[in-house]
């Protein structure tokens, strides 16, 4: 899929819509995400135009997947959510095309913490045999 420069996480970065902004860097921006699914609910996003992990891990620098990848930590310790930094621990996520539902085409990871978060994913019916 082409990036798409209208997505809403892109107009963020232009600054053309506001955030509730965390952390940023060269690399990233981090801010709270407007329909929280957690009491901390927070995105983390690359500033260079990636559709999702699978075009970013493909396609962007080394230096852009390092920047990326440590800023999840620094968000996380800066939080508290993390287990090193006293929090409860975190969940991860980031949704990539339709089966997973990825509703805005940048890349975001989703730091999801503040309560237990139940199992991984939704099972629509136990298939085990
Ligand atoms: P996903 O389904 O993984 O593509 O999640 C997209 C998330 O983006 C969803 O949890 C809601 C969030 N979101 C959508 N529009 C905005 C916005 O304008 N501002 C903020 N902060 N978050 C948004």
């Amino acid at each position: 899929m082409a990036y798409d420069k209208e997505n809403i996480f892109a107009k963020i970065l232009r600054g053309e819509i506001p955030c509730d902004k965390i952390y940023e860097d060269d690399y990233v921006l981090s801010f709270r995400d407007i329909r929280p699914q957690a009491p901390s609910h927070a995105l983390i996003i690359p500033k260079g135009e990636y559709v999702d992990i699978n075009d970013f891990s493909a396609n962007a620098s080394d230096h852009e997947i390092v920047g990326f990848n440590k800023a999840i930590s620094k968000v996380a310790d800066m939080l508290g959510i993390s287990e090193s930094s006293g929090g409860g621990g975190y969940r991860l996520i980031a949704n990539a095309g339709k089966d997973a539902h990825q509703e805005v085409p940048h890349l975001h990871f989703h730091l999801l913490a503040g309560r237990p978060l139940g199992p991984m994913v939704f099972r629509e019916k136990q298939e085990y045999k």
